[in-house]
C-alpha cells in the first residue's frame, strides 16, 4: 500500500485546553488541520510506534470521517494494532476502560463532550496514555509544541476501512480489531457494583429514567441498565446516538435536562433520575424532588463507599477539583482520610490514583469517578447511587438530607459569564490578581477575608506545578468565591464564577440556594467589576 509524505504549515491554535483540543467543525474540516494534530501525536509519543492504539468516539458529526484519516495515519505511523469501537464509538470512560484492560499505549477519544453538535457544532480531540487517563500537561505541552514547527505528516492511500463489522483486518502492517464498545466497560461495572441488589430494587415498584442525551450513552445504558440489570424498557430515553444529538446541547444539569427534572417532580414522579453527557463522562443526579449538586454527591459517595463491594473497608482518600466545594473534604476529616485539592481537569486525578493515594475523585462540573478507569464516568456514578439505594432502602432526598445532618451543608451554585470577549475576559482576571495581596482582613458586605490568592498546585507524586489555576477568595466562617475561566470553550471566553457558603450540622438545609449566596453573588460581582469590565449584569448560565 502506498505511503504518502503531505507537506503542511503549522496552525497557531492547536494548543489542547481542559480537555482536549476543541473548535468549531468547520476548522477540523480545514486542509490539513485534523492531520497537523495526529501526526503531533504521533511524532511526539513514540511508545505507539510499535504499539496499541484505541480509537472512537461519541458519535458526533465528523467522527466517520476523522477515524479514517486517523486509521491511515496510524498505520502509516507505525502503529502495530489500533482498536477501535464497532462504527467508531467509544464513551470516554469506555475508552479508558479499553486502553487499560488491552494494554494499549495510549487512545484517541473523538469528542467535544457536552458541547453541542452537527457541521455548525463542535468537534474535538482528546488523547489518553497509557493508564487509560487524559495526557498529563507536559504531554499536551509536547504535542503543542510539535504542532507549532510541523512540515509534514504521512498517511498510507486507501479505500474506507469497514468499521461497522466486528473482527479483524489488515491496513498496510496494522491490525485493526473492531470491537464491541460495550462489552469491556459493562463487565468492569459488574465488578465495582452490586449488581444481584441493584437488580432486585429495580424490580419492585422502583421507577427510574436514564436521559442519554441523544449522545453516547444510549447503548451502554440500554446494556446495563436494562438488558443486565432488568429496569424496565423505556427506562433510558434520547438512547439512540446521533450526530447532532438531534440538535440538544448534551450537558447534564438542571438547565439542559429539564425534561427529565419535570419528570422528578408532581403525582407521577419517578424515585430517580440521571443523565450523562455528549461522550458519558459527566452525571447528574436526581431524586424525587431534588437535585443532587455533583459535589455533594461525590461527599455522600465517599461517606457511604463501604456499601460497595469493591470497597468494604471504605477507601483511602479522596480528591477535588479546587473549584468543587469542600463537602468531601468534612466526610474525609471524619473518616481520617486523604484528601486532595487539584486544579479542574480529571488529568490532575491520574497520578493520585495511579499511586493509590486515592479512590474516589470529582468535580463540581458534574463528574465523578473512581480508580477503576482514569477518566471521569457517568454510568458509573449512576450505578453507584442504585447500588446505594438498594443497600439502604432510603429515598434519595433521606440520603442528602441525613448527610447535611451529618456533615452540614455546603451551598452551592456556579455562574456562568459566556461567550464574552476574550481580552476582556483576561483584564478582569488581571485586574483580580492585582487585588489578591490587600485583600485579607478586610471586610466585604458582613464577611471578612481570610485569604485570597491564585492556586497553584504541585502534584505531590510526580512534583510539577500548575499556576494560574484560578482565584480564590476565602471568608473567615468558610464561604468562598472562585473565579476562572473556562478551557473548553470555542466562542470567546467563558467566565466561571463559583459560589460556596456552609451551614453546620446544626444550621437551615432546606433553603433557597440563591438566597442563602446572594450576598457572595453580588460581592463576586462587585470585587471583580463584572458589568463594568464585560457589560453583562447578570450570568448566562447558573447550575
Ligand atoms: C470543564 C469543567 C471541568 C471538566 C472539563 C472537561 O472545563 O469545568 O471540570 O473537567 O470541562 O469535562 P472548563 O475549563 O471549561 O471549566 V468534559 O465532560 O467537557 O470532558
Ligand atoms: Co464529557
Amino acid at each position: 500500500m502506498h505511503k504518502t509524505i503531505v507537506n503542511t504549515q503549522p496552525f497557531s491554535d492547536q494548543k489542547p485546553g481542559t480537555s482536549g483540543l476543541r473548535k468549531r467543525v468547520a476548522v477540523f474540516q480545514q486542509p490539513h488541520y485534523l492531520e497537523n494534530f495526529i501526526q503531533s501525536i504521533f511524532s511526539t509519543q513514540s511508545p505507539l510506534s510499535g504499539g496499541t492504539l484505541v480509537l472512537g468516539g461519541d458519535g458526533r458529526f465528523y467522527n466517520q470521517t476523522a477515524i479514517q484519516i486517523i486509521l491511515r495515519m496510524a498505520a502509516a505511523n507505525g502503529i502495530a494494532h489500533c482498536l477501535v469501537g464497532q462504527g467508531g464509538l467509544l464513551s470516554t470512560p469506555a475508552a479508558s476502560c479499553v486502553i487499560r484492560q488491552h494494554g494499549a499505549q495510549g487512545g484517541l477519544i473523538l469528542s467535544a463532550s457536552h458541547n453541542p453538535a452537527g457541521p455548525s457544532g463542535d468537534f474535538g480531540i482528546k488523547f489518553n496514555v497509557a493508564n487509560g487517563g487524559p495526557a498529563p500537561e507536559k504531554v499536551t505541552q509536547a504535542i503543542y509544541a510539535y504542532s507549532q514547527t510541523i512540515r509534514q505528516y504521512t498517511l498510507l492511500e486507501a479505500e474506507p476501512i469497514n468499521i461497522h463489522s466486528l473482527g479483524k483486518q489488515h491496513l498496510g502492517d496494522m491490525l485493526i480489531e473492531v470491537i464491541d464498545p460495550v462489552a469491556d466497560y459493562a463487565a468492569l461495572m459488574t465488578d465495582q457494583f452490586d449488581f444481584a441488589a441493584i437488580s432486585e430494587l429495580l424490580a419492585g415498584d422502583f421507577q427510574m429514567r436514564f436521559d442519554a442525551m441523544h449522545a453516547i450513552t444510549g447503548p451502554y445504558a440500554q446494556a446495563i441498565l436494562e438488558q443486565r440489570l432488568g429496569a424496565q424498557q423505556g427506562t433510558v430515553i434520547h438512547g439512540t446516538p446521533q450526530e447532532d444529538f438531534a440538535g440538544q446541547h448534551p450537558d447534564p444539569n438542571p438547565a439542559h435536562a429539564a425534561e427529565l427534572v419535570e419528570m422528578t417532580q408532581g403525582d407521577n414522579a419517578v424515585d430517580f433520575a440521571a443523565a450523562s453527557d455528549g461522550d458519558g463522562d459527566r452525571n447528574m443526579i436526581l431524586g424525587k424532588d431534588i437535585f443532587v449538586s455533583p459535589s455533594d454527591s461525590l461527599a455522600i459517595l465517599a461517606a457511604n463507599a463501604n456499601c460497595f463491594p469493591a470497597y468494604p473497608k471504605g477507601i483511602v482518600g479522596v480528591a477535588r477539583s479546587m473549584p468543587t466545594s469542600q463537602a468531601v473534604d468534612q466526610v474525609a476529616e471524619h473518616k481520617g482520610i486523604a484528601c486532595y485539592e487539584t486544579p479542574t481537569g480529571w488529568k490532575f486525578f491520574g497520578s493520585l490514583l495511579d499511586a493509590g493515594a486515592i479512590h474516589f475523585c470529582g468535580e463540581e462540573s458534574f463528574g465523578t469517578g473512581s480508580n477503576h478507569v482514569r477518566e471521569k464516568d457517568g454510568l458509573w456514578a449512576v450505578l453507584a447511587w442504585l447500588n446505594l439505594l438498594a443497600v439502604k432502602r432510603q429515598s434519595v432526598r433521606q440520603i442528602v438530607q441525613s448527610h447535611w445532618r451529618e456533615y452540614g451543608r455546603h451551598y452551592y451554585s456556579r455562574h456562568d459569564y459566556e461567550a464574552i470577549d476574550q481580552t476582556c475576559a483576561e483584564h478582569l482576571m488581571d485586574r483580580l490578581r492585582e487585588q489578591l495581596p490587600m485583600l485579607p482582613q478586610t471586610r466585604l458586605a458582613d464577611l471578612t477575608v481570610a485569604y485570597a490568592d491564585d492556586f497553584s498546585y504541585v502534584d505531590p507524586i510526580d512534583h510539577t506545578t500548575s499556576s494560574q489555576q484560578g482565584i480564590r477568595i476565602g471568608f473567615t466562617e468558610g464561604s468562598r468565591i472562585v473565579y476562572r475561566l473556562s478551557g473548553t470553550g470555542t466562542v470567546g471566553a467563558t467566565l466561571r464564577v463559583y459560589l460556596e457558603r456552609y451551614l453546620p450540622p446544626t444550621g437551615q438545609h432546606d433553603l433557597d440556594i440563591q438566597q442563602v449566596l446572594g450576598t457572595l453573588a453580588t460581592l463576586s460581582r462587585e470585587i471583580a467589576d463584572i458589568k463594568q469590565i464585560t457589560g453583562r449584569e447578570r450570568p448566562d448560565l447558573i447550575v
